[in-house]
């Protein structure tokens, strides 16, 4: 595996390339243009100065996370040609300065949902938080205002001002769209795109949805070992791929994390590493890396990805916002450092255990 973290550029980041480069073992960042809305075209021109600025740290670009799909795509409405078109050519573009994996999502109208982005655990960290009652209480289009206020004054991915300002309308996108559809437009993109990523051997990489059950009545299609070997087998390239995120998938205690990464075999293209705390099956927390301070056996799930010969980047997903650190919530420097550091450690311990025959 390759250790990265993520990083949304000089002028969203609060965490420098230089901080990012002293973690022990991290070799790569992940990455985005971030003020490209879903439909825009990213021109070479703007990946490469990305890359040099990336590469004149010492670090290299090992993924995108994320080139957005639009709506029309997700829908499959009378714009979704020409948004294709204009992926098409993000991905060529991309593939030409030598970026070969693409993290993205097929969720409608909102990407992850928290209900609370500074929960304080009993260390005095804060964490995002998910409580099912929470949701159930909110009319979605006040999603964003009630979180808006613990934002420490950054842009949230999947979470923009304009985009939220348009909730109303995004619903209504989605109201004749239920999984069957959702699920055909995801297998119509993939089949459109694949021609491209196979030419630059581009590896796209599915996120999961977070959480891994329907919200606010809209359709979830990517939350279970089921749903997403159904993917990969309805559209059978290696190019067609999984971001495995813990967190995300592991919402639903009933997916077996290690279990859905030794079945996914081959198709595992990104690693998205976190604990979660669950004080019920939905009031969930975000957790330290550590085993012991959530529910996962982070240890088994890093065992998994080992035994299956995963080799790309992984990254620790978020992390508790900690030494009075102000960053976008999930996305500081330093627990997300310790989480590197964390991960490195499980894997020298698999490895060399593995060689020496224990
Ligand atoms: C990420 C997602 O921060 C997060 O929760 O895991 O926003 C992820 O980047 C997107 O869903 C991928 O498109
Ligand atoms: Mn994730």
């Amino acid at each position: 595996m390759k250790m990265t973290l993520r990083w949304y550029g000089s002028s969203h980041d609060t965490v420098t390339l230089e901080q990012i480069r002293q973690i022990p073992g991290v070799t790569g960042v992940i990455t985005t243009l971030y003020d490209k809305q879903p439909g825009d075209l990213w021109t070479r021109e703007e990946i490469h100065a990305l890359r040099k600025e990336v590469e004149a740290a010492g670090l290299k670009i090992e993924g995108i996370e994320s080139v957005n799909v639009s709506d029309a795509i997700k829908t499959g409405s009378s714009e979704r040609e020409k948004d294709i078109e204009t992926y098409i050519e993000c991905l060529r573009n991309l593939g030409e300065e030598d970026i070969h994996l693409v993290c993205y999502n097929f969720m409608p109208v909102f990407d992850w949902t928290r209900t609370e982005l500074a929960r304080k655990r009993a260390d005095g960290s804060t964490v995002l938080a998910y409580t099912q009652a929470a949701v159930d209480a909110l009319d979605p289009e006040k999603m964003f205002a009630s979180i808006a206020d613990d934002t420490n004054g950054t842009v949230m991915p999947g979470w923009e001002p304009e985009r939220m300002a348009k909730v109303k309308e995004l619903f209504a996108l989605y109201q004749d769209i239920d999984n069957e559809k959702l699920f055909e437009n995801l297998v119509y993109f993939l089949e459109r795109i694949m021609p491209v990523c196979r030419e630059y051997d581009i590896r796209m990489a599915i996120h999961p949805d977070d959480p891994a059950w329907p919200v606010f009545g809209l359709p979830r299609i990517i939350t279970s070992k089921e749903k997403i070997l159904r993917l990969m087998e309805a559209v059978d390239d290696v190019h067609n791929g999984v971001t495995f995120c813990s967190g995300s998938y592991g919402t639903n205690l009933e997916n077996d994390l290690p279990d859905m990464i030794r079945s996914l075999k081959g198709r595992i293209h990104f690693a998205h590493v976190r604990n979660l705390k669950f004080h019920s099956p939905d009031n969930i927390e975000e957790a330290a890396q550590l085993s012991s301070d959530g529910t996962f056996d982070m240890y088994e799930i890093v065992k998994a990805l080992y035994d299956i010969g995963f080799d790309g980047p992984i990254r620790p997903d978020h992390g508790r916002m900690i030494w009075g650190e102000k960053a976008m919530p999930g996305y500081g420097l330093y627990d997300r450092a310790l989480g590197a550091a964390y991960i490195n450690g499980l894997w020298e311990a698999i490895d060399k255990a593995k060689k020496r025959g224990i």
